[in-house]
Parts: C-alpha cells; structure tokens; sequence
C-alpha cells in the first residue's frame, strides 16, 4: 500500500501531467503551450557555457533534455496548484469535492495565463487538472472501495486519458506548405528581349536584369549537376532533409494572414507590409547553401535549397533608412534577434518560399531572412520587424559569446565512402565556402604528405552554394584520408583545429579507410 501521502503526491503529479496535456491539447507545439516560456526560462538560466556544450557535443540530444526538464517542471508547477486545491477541499468537509475542483481549474487557469500572457489556450490547462483533482475527489467519498487505491487508480486512468486525447488533438498539423503558383514572366518578356532592350537604353548604367529562372529550372540544372556517387546528398536538398535549429522547441505558429513586417527605428518613415504585398512584389527563385556556426566540423547542419524570395532592400529602401551606427536588428517571433551591418543586407533576401512551396512553419514560414554568405543564424526565421539602430547592440547568439554572424568559414565534408565494383575506394562529400565559392577541393590519402585533386560538381548558377566533390583510388592496406578546399579567392581552408565555439569549427576533415 502506498503511504497517503505518497498517494497524493501521485494524485496531484498526475493532475499537473493532464494539466501540461491539457494545454497541448489546444496549443499544440507552439508558443502558446504551458511548457515554451517554462523552456525558454531554462535556456535563459542555463549558463553560455553549457548551451555551447550541449549544442556541440550533445546537438539534438541536448535539445531534448532542455525540453525534458522544462516538461518536468511545468508538471510541478500545475501539481503544486492542484495538491493546494486538494488540502483546501478537504478542509471544506461537505462540498468539499467541489470546493477542489473548482479552485484547482482557477489556480491552472492563472499558472497557464502567467506562464504563456494568453488566457483562452489557458484554458485547456484549467480542464487537465480539474478532471484528475475531480475523479480523486468523488472516489474519495465513496465507501464501497479501499478508497485511497481507487483514487490513485482513478486518476491514472483520467490522467491517461487527458494525456492521450491531448497528445491527439494537440499534434493535429497546423497547416501545410503550399505548392507556389508558377509565376509568370511580363508581357513580351524573353531573355533575349531584355538583354537587346538593356542595350539599347544606351544610359551607360547597367541595371541588373530579373533573374527569371523557375523552381522546375534550378531543380533540372541542379539534377544535371549532381555527381554520380553513391549515397552522396544531392546538390539541391529535400524540406525534409534540411537541417534545422531553433533557440526554442516552440516554433511560433504565425498565420499569413495576421502577419506583417515593420521597418521601424532610425528611419524616415516607418513601414509595414503585409504577405500579400511582399508576395506580389517581384521575386527571384535561388539557390542559398546555410550552415550553422554551432556544428560540429564534419557534421550535417549543412544543406542547400531553392529558395522564393524578394531582394531586402527593395523593401528597407522604402522606410529611408538613417541609423548612425548603419546596423540593424533583426527581430522575429520567437523573440529571436540578431543584429547586423545594414550595408550586408544589400544582398540580403526576405524568402516566403522554399523548394516550390511555401516556407515551412519549422523554416520559418511566412518569411524568414536570407543573408549570403553569412553563418546560418542570421538567416532570420519568423522575421517581423528589422529595426534600424542608432547604436550597436547583440543578438541573442552574441550575448552567448558567439561570433556568429560573420562570413562562413571554408569546409569540406566527407560524408561517404564506397568500394567500386572494380576494388577502387571512393570518397565523396560537400565542400562549401560562402560566397567566395568553392574552387577546389584537395584528398590525400596518405595522411596530408601528398595531395591530389578530387572531382567537383559544376557550380551551380548562384552566390552562395555548395559543391559536391568525389576521389577514387586503388587502396593499399589502411589509408588516412585527409581533404580540404580552396576557396574561390584560392584560400586554402585553415588547418588549425577549433571547437565549433565560438567562431565556427575549424580544421581538416580526415577518416581512416582499410
Ligand atoms: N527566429 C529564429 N531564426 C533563426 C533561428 C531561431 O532559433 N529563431 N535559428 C538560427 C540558426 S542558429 C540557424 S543555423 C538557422 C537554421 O535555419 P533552418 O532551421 O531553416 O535550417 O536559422 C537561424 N534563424
Ligand atoms: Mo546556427
């Protein structure tokens, strides 16, 4: 038998459980749920060095444990309202029942209104607790049973059933990526017409023409492209295969419809534009390679997509930006922000859409920044307000210690290794330098004493992509494999050896192959 105690320890952690249930059940996986800003608290209070390790060495692990302990600690927080309403409701003898139930609803109701500033969804929490605190209570006044095992029993099962329904309901997916009409060039428009046309302004100032290109276009060249090895990712990767990283396990559930995008601070002129008018306005579709400065040298927070997108400054140009620091900040709906020089954003983007659909919600649907060259976590996801400063600030990343919003260093992977059906080995992998490009990419297979030039893809029409490259050798025993790249200002990538923080790992990638 369990001591009572004991018994109303469980009764009361059970009724936290299909309180956080409850929440799930109408938030789902978004801000909105009881557990984001009890998460977003532990990542506050985590000290940098730890965040650095878990993202280096623990990666998604790391993750999970953040979003394990802010579950736990959401669960006691609701258990604590509830074992209050159950000693309150014992005290009121009579309706006591009653009294417990409805002061355990109203004490979830306020945790869960504190905790997430939104009192409907809140509402959710409310009912979890109550129907647990109610089974316990009405198996209290029932003499037919051994009354202490059938409320720990009775509120299990409620507490299971909350929990499933909840998980239910609250996984539903909120909205699918949509497939983006195909556009349609202007009037009369041929690439060969623009060029002539251009020509013959005649004005001596060469405006860049729009680059027309199609989803379907950039997906056939980067096809004709791709080298024939096996196992090697493609030159263009799939939504779901690219990577992802978040500060929060919460990724805000922003609708289209209610979105907008401010132009505020050191401005002329504050703007907003809203989906609609972003999406009108004349776009390009490009490649864009991101990599994120927190990953481990040859790990895979490393991907490439065709990205829908509509030049930064055609919208910021609008605002007549002044600012005397020439910086901005970056805001976004997860209370992100990073902040960065105004002059970079000249070839900055604002992409609404990814591989021929609407961005992903964990991509940062509608609109997320895109900044070539730059390390992934100023490619601003959930984007909703760029604030043109007058001094400089940090973001997020920055105040972690990270120096992460500079230009990506020089990299080579080597993801595969194959053994030809005629005994040569193979190697293969991708090698990625920003916007300076990759120009080539070296092997040794004798641990760096010689070197030799690998196969690259062709590059693939843009500013800033990746390259596929490939070796193969006739193996003699073990071989140390060692490769690195040369960037397109013919930089070799650096050798020297560097943790991931706090500015990018550093190094040569080398493997054992016998
Ligand atoms: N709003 C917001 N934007 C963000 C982040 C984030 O957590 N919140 N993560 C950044 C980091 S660290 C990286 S590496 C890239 C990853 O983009 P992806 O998840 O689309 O691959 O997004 C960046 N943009
Ligand atoms: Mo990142």
């Amino acid at each position: 038998m369990i001591h009572s105690t004991g018994r109303d320890a469980l009764v009361t952690l059970l009724a936290g459980g299909a309180g956080v249930a409850g929440s799930y059940a109408v938030t789902g996986n978004t801000p909105d749920f009881v557990a984001a800003p009890v998460n977003a608290f532990v990542i506050e209070v985590t000290p940098p060095a730890v965040i650095a390790f878990s993202i280096q060495t623990l990666g998604e692990v790391g993750d999970k444990l953040a979003f394990a302990s802010a579950l736990m600690l959401t669960i006691l927080l609701f258990a604590l309202g509830a074992f209050v309403a159950l000693v309150v409701g014992r005290r009121a003898r009579g309706t006591g029942g009653l009294v417990s139930v409805l002061l355990a609803g109203v004490l979830a109701w306020g945790t869960a209104t504190v905790l997430t500033g939104t009192f409907v969804p809140a509402l959710g929490a409310a009912l979890g607790v109550g129907i647990v605190v109610g089974i316990a209570s009405v198996s209290v006044g029932n003499p037919a049973f051994d009354t202490g095992r059938r409320r720990v029993l009775g509120s299990l099962v409620g507490a299971l059933t909350v929990g499933i329904a909840g998980y239910l309901l609250g996984s539903r997916r909120t909205g699918q990526p949509r497939k983006l009409p195909e556009r349609t060039p202007p009037e009369g428009h041929t690439d060969q017409s623009n060029r002539s046309s251009s020509k013959g302004m005649g004005s001596g100032k060469k405006k860049r023409m729009p680059d027309m290109r199609t989803v379907e276009d950039l997906l056939a060249e980067a096809k004709r492209k791709s080298l024939d090895v096996e196992g090697l990712p493609g030159l263009v990767s799939s939504t779901d295969e690219f990577y992802e990283v978040d500060i929060s396990s919460f990724n805000p559930d922003v609708n289209e419809t209610e979105w907008s995008l401010a132009v505020t601070g050191s401005v002329e002129e504050e703007l907003r534009i809203d989906y609609a008018d972003l999406t009108s306005m004349s776009s390009v579709n490009v490649y864009k390679t991101l990599r994120c400065v927190g990953e481990q040298l040859n790990a895979h927070l490393l991907n490439n997509a065709i990205w829908t997108a509509v030049p930064m400054m055609d919208v910021i140009e609008r605002a007549k930006p002044k600012g005397d620091c020439g910086c901005v900040m970056l805001r976004a709906a997860d209370d992100y922000y990073e902040e960065f020089p105004l002059a970079a954003l000249e070839s900055g983007l604002l992409a609404f859409g990814m591989n021929g659909f609407s961005l992903p919600r964990n991509h940062g649907y509608p609109v997320r920044a895109l900044i070539p060259g730059h390390w992934g976590e100023i490619n601003v996801k959930w984007l909703t307000e760029i604030e043109v400063l007058d001094k400089p600030a940090e973001g997020f990343w920055e105040e972690k210690g990270w120096h992460g919003t500079g230009p990506v260093t020089t990299v080579a992977k080597l993801w595969v290794e194959n053994t030809l059906s005629d005994g040569r080995k193979q190697v293969g992998g991708l090698a990625y330098a920003g916007t300076r490009g990759v120009e080539r990419v070296e092997v040794s297979t004798d641990g760096g004493e010689t070197w030799n030039d690998a196969r690259l893809s062709k590059p693939l029409k843009g500013d800033d992509v990746w390259r596929q490259w490939a070796y193969e050798w006739k193996p003699s025993g073990t071989h140390e494999v060692v490769v690195r790249a040369v960037d397109g200002t013919g930089k070799l990538q650096p050798r020297a050896e560097n943790q991931p923080y706090p500015n990018g790992a550093t190094g040569w990638v080398s493997e054992t192959i016998s």
